[in-house]
């Protein structure tokens, strides 16, 4: 392997924004072994692939992902598009001898989880999903504080992922609720983000029962679409996913559990928080007050909540970042997200959370929906390592 990495990155909406951005700024705050090289990017449309490369400093483009997996000179596949894709993308990407990076959720269904598993197993090569939100000092303290017995025995997980985007009943279609590109509305887009923080936090979740629904069952056809904005175009389109889902878990610890996800509250624009109790303390975050981690401990003969500034001091990544007093943000959750993968290639090591972990998020998710169906607790599939 060369002492770069280089990497072909597939989608230019959000997430290519969102990662692009991530490798440009990793090698200029972290110090890297094996720093990246954007050698190219790939989108169906040629122009605006183009356009993108150019503002973003891609070196290259290609309209065709299967052209950009088998490429020579990329060793990292990254995966920025649509859920729908991911298997078949990055199973490509692994029989080809690349690693992959790829967005949340792993895949739309279990199923797909599972190929894409074996096959970066069978081909050997590094694999991560990007969880962003784990990467935040304050979440990644959290993990320390909790493994450091801080708070206790763990005894509650209380999350809440709460954003209003599609309140507006005329807010255009766009692929987020769609079924087949999709897989799940805020359930999967939202949840498995909470799913993930509360498995980084407290481990496994073995049971689970929920509830889901769409209040929103039809919306004008999608126009043009960029992110979480769009213009409507001609008629109507139904929606195939849901707006919210809540659920209860049991986790393997015997901690309990409750989330609650949805794109339908009002004033809440990205109200991804997680409170967890323990014997002796609890912890709680919130992204819309993303470096303060709230700390109360029972050995405190004060009785209050502690805000612990986790962007000071040697709190997880900031050694990399600025001087005291000077906050992180939404892109640098991506750029630690980076810094995390390229360390672990350069060391020979999968990075954190890989593929395993996206799909223990997915089984959860997927028990979920069997349990809206069944009306009942549901076990959660067990997905060996
Ligand atoms: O983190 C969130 C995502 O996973 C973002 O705020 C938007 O909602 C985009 O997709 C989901």
């Amino acid at each position: 392997m060369s002492a770069s990495l280089n990497v072909g990155l597939v989608g230019y909406k959000f997430m290519g924004k969102a990662h692009s951005h991530a490798y440009q700024s990793v090698g200029r705050f972290f110090n890297l072994d094996l720093p990246p090289v954007m050698k190219a990017v790939c989108g169906r449309n040629a122009e605006a692939v183009q356009e993108f490369a150019q503002q973003w400093g891609w070196e290259s483009t290609e309209t065709d992902w299967r052209k950009l997996v088998t490429r020579d000179d990329i060793d990292l596949i990254d995966i920025g598009s649509p859920g729908s894709t991911h298997a078949e993308i990055a199973i490509a990407a692994a029989e080809a001898g690349k690693h992959v990076y790829c967005e949340k959720p792993l895949a739309n269904s279990l199923d797909d989880c599972k190929r894409m598993l074996a096959a970066v197993k069978k081909s050997g090569v590094k694999n991560m999903i990007n969880f962003n939100y784990r990467k935040t000092p304050a979440m990644a303290l959290a993990k320390k504080m909790i493994d450091a017995g801080e708070i206790g025995e763990v005894r509650h997980v209380r999350c809440t992922y709460l954003q209003d985007w599609l309140v507006d009943p005329e807010f255009p279609m766009n692929w987020r609720m769609r079924k087949e590109t999709a897989g799940a509305g805020a359930h999967g887009d939202l949840g498995a983000h909470s799913v993930d923080l509360a498995r980084f936090l407290a481990g496994d979740i073995s049971q689970v029962v929920g509830d889901m629904k769409t209040f929103i069952t039809e919306r004008p056809a999608e126009g043009s679409s960029s992110g979480l904005t769009g213009t409507a175009g001609e008629g109507t389109e139904p929606v195939t996913v849901d707006d919210c889902s809540l659920f209860l878990a049991r986790f393997a610890s015997g901690a309990l559990g409750s989330f609650e996800a949805t794109r339908l509250a009002p004033g809440r624009k990205n109200f991804n928080r997680i409170e967890v109790n323990g014997s002796k303390g609890t912890l709680a975050w919130c992204f819309e007050d993303l470096n303060v981690l709230q700390y109360y401990s029972t050995a405190d003969s004060h009785q209050g909540f502690k805000q612990i500034i986790a962007t000071e001091g040697d709190h997880p990544y900031m050694d990399a970042w600025w001087p005291p007093g000077h906050m992180l943000g939404y892109d640098h959750t991506f750029v630690n997200a980076v810094a995390d993968m390229l360390r672990a290639i350069a060391a020979d090591k999968n990075p954190s959370p890989c593929f395993l972990a996206g799909a223990r998020c997915v089984a959860v998710l997927d028990a979920v929906e069997r349990s809206v169906q069944s009306s009942k607790w549901e076990d959660v599939e067990v997905i060996e390592a």
